[in-house]
């Protein structure tokens, strides 16, 4: 039998297989490694502690934040920035984002998190997630760090994951070399590789949408689900969470796509493109799957503010490829 590796070995082997992977880099993965831990024991015993319920406090979006969030964000924040690697972060519960060392002047690196996805589904003990992306920063060391450091392409990431706290725990990353996913043993508290080289498959037979969104969403997007809904006899499954990481995590292993789309009130959809679709989008790419917003491709989109919103579509690349034959059918680039 071939030993169980570790997350951290895991690691430590991939510093020596890439340079490019440096000491504070290492550190810094490892360190998110142990604030899902933290995290992770709290979401599990969440209902027993009487923790749940609203905080009374509202985000940066206007929404109620869950007692949970602020704690993820405060886990995550403190140990972070207790390290040696992080400049700065930019958190969804964040309005603005936080320097490290001396202004961001120290630290190669940038985080952007959203802490914890899907917090509405807390109180009814639905799998919950944080998402999050590394970049290299673009000011010299020595200097404080600016809006530039932040504001970056997707394609830019250095490191994208997620944590998905579900029946199990996992922890699935990449470092722009393929996928890997690890799932933690709770009674050692330990993550464990158990799905190496994670792939989309090209074709899947899961579609996922907030149904009611349909009606208020571009035309593409409706022919596109009449589309999955009129396959006869081949059975196309809506399987909707309404818990991004877990409805992708969900389609990355059994083929599937995801769409947030855009809609007449919200022509920007919901999902944030730094917190949740560029990190989720690098995953994709990685795993062979493929992510879009109306008509250009989620990596490629340059950032303005921290807290932009994208129309989010995601999953194996011949579904997307099919949506987007239906925005050329409709002859509306979106
Ligand atoms: P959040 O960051 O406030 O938790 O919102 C993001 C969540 C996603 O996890 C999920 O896919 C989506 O919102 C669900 O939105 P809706 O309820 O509109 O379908
Ligand atoms: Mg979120």
């Amino acid at each position: 039998m071939s030993k169980a590796i570790t997350l951290q070995e895991f690691i430590m082997d991939s510093q020596a297989e890439f340079p490019f992977v440096s000491g504070q880099l290492t550190r810094l993965l490892t360190d998110i490694g142990v604030a899902a831990k933290i995290v992770n024991h709290q979401v599990n015993r969440a209902g027993l502690a009487g923790i749940l319920g609203q905080s009374g406090s509202q985000n940066t979006h206007n929404e109620d934040q869950q007692k949970l969030d602020v704690f993820a964000d405060n886990t995550f924040m403190r140990i972070l920035t207790a390290g040696k690697s992080v400049a700065g972060i930019g958190s969804e519960e964040q309005d603005g984002y936080i320097l490290c060392h001396d202004q961001g002047k120290q630290g190669k690196y940038v985080v952007m998190i959203d802490p914890l996805d899907g917090s509405s589904n807390i109180d009814v003990n639905v799998s919950i997630g944080t998402i999050f992306s590394i970049y290299r920063r673009v000011t010299p060391l020595g200097e404080p760090l600016s809006d530039q450091d932040f504001l970056q392409k997707g394609t830019q990431q250095v490191v994208a994951g997620y944590i998905l706290y579900g029946s199990s725990t996992m922890l699935v990353y990449t470092t722009g070399s393929g996928v890997n996913g690890f799932t933690m043993d709770p009674a050692i508290g330990e993550f464990f590789l158990s799905h190496p080289r994670m792939a989309f498959p090209e074709s899947g037979m899961i579609y996922s949408i907030n149904d009611a969104l349909l009606d208020a969403s571009p035309p593409a997007v409706k022919i596109f689900i009449e589309g999955c809904k009129e396959t006869h006899g081949i059975s196309l499954k809506a399987r909707y969470i309404g818990s991004l990481v877990t409805d992708f995590h969900r389609n990355l292993i059994k083929g599937g796509i995801y769409l947030y789309p855009s809609t007449t009130y919200n022509p920007q959809g919901k999902l944030r493109l730094m917190y949740e679709c560029n990190p989720l989008a690098f995953i994709a790419q990685q795993a062979g799957g493929h992510a879009e917003d109306n008509y250009r491709e989620i990596l490629e989109i340059q950032p303005e503010s921290l807290h932009q919103r994208s129309p989010f579509y995601v999953g194996s690349v011949n579904m997307i490829q099919g949506l987007r034959s239906c925005w050329m059918a409709t002859s509306d680039p979106g």
